[in-house]
């Protein structure tokens, strides 16, 4: 017998900071559905603040390179002046100048002011961890200038560098200014970072960038019963339109001062398709397989 057992709970998320809702369900149930009810009152701590002139996040940002030709470091193409400039070592590929942005951000695009000595071929990469690199950017043909590079779509690390194959003339790879653009993607806090498995999001974030991070991490965590992976979800006070699918060992949290700080007007479910024909429901504290 198929058996459908879906209790539907309706309330408002929102929860003091250590007063959390913790949705793991490691132990629990995979066959329950807890529906947020919509909202239609915007919180009054939600953030009306509005959109700010882009930054430069590389700015002062420490940056290392392959090679040096002089006095030219890495970090006077990340000082804000358009009069200093980094150069690698000359008529030598391939090169690279590299960020640490200091935290993990979801970078959209760069802008790279070139030196005469400019790069013909090259990648922008981005990582996580200074030693895996994701090709974000790739230009051939390049003749130097000012470049505003927006990505496809915007490439999530800490580190992102400029990678040279072929060079414009016989010198090195030169910059006046490497500056990049991006959002925090919440994993930082006070400069501690939590490391990529914390996701924290503020209301001023994207909505579709929050559902692609969520969704990412359900489509890991969906049927991972016996992984090692944990991952937290944690919502600053505000509003948020996401539906937020629950899969094992992931914990949902909304933080705030009073009990409706933060309003999900989508849902937060906890489900167990993935089982197909077979559902877990809960009976008191005990675990039930159903055929
Ligand atoms: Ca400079």
């Amino acid at each position: 017998m198929i058996r459908r057992n879906k209790r539907i709970l309706s309330l408002t998320l929102s929860m003091a900071v250590f007063t959390t809702m913790f949705m793991s369900t490691s132990f629990i149930t995979k066959a329950e559905t807890v529906s947020l009810e919509a909202s239609s009152e915007i919180t009054s701590n939600a953030s009306t603040e509005s959109t700010a002139v882009a930054t430069n996040i590389a700015l002062n940002k420490s940056a290392t390179s392959s090679s040096v030709t002089g006095g030219n470091a890495a970090s006077l193409a990340v000082d804000g002046n358009s009069g200093t400039r980094w150069e690698s070592a000359q008529g030598s590929d391939p090169q690279w100048i590299s960020i640490d942005l200091g935290g993990s951000y979801n970078i959209s695009g760069v802008k790279l002011n070139w030196e005469t000595a400019a790069a013909k071929d090259y990648k922008i990469q981005v990582s996580t961890d200074n030693k895996n690199w994701i090709d974000a950017y790739t230009k051939t043909g390049g003749t130097g200038g000012v470049e505003n590079i927006t990505f496809n779509s915007t490439a999530t690390g800490r580190y992102i560098r400029m990678y040279g194959t072929a060079r414009t003339t016989q010198y090195g790879y030169s910059l006046w200014d490497f500056e990049v653009y991006g959002t925090p993607d919440g994993n930082t806090v006070n400069n501690v970072d939590l490391g990529p498995n914390v996701k924290i999001f503020d209301p001023s974030m994207p909505s579709s960038d929050i559902q692609n991070t969520v969704d990412s991490v359900f489509s890991k965590m969906e049927t991972n019963q016996f992984g090692n992976e944990r991952y937290a979800f944690l919502f600053k006070p505000g509003s948020y339109n996401v539906n937020v699918n629950v899969g094992f060992f992931t914990s949902v949290l909304g933080l705030g001062k009073t009990p409706d700080a933060v309003n999900i007007t989508g849902a937060v479910r906890c489900e167990a398709d993935w089982m197909g024909e077979m559902q877990l429901v809960t009976s008191g504290d005990r675990l039930k397989m159903l055929l």
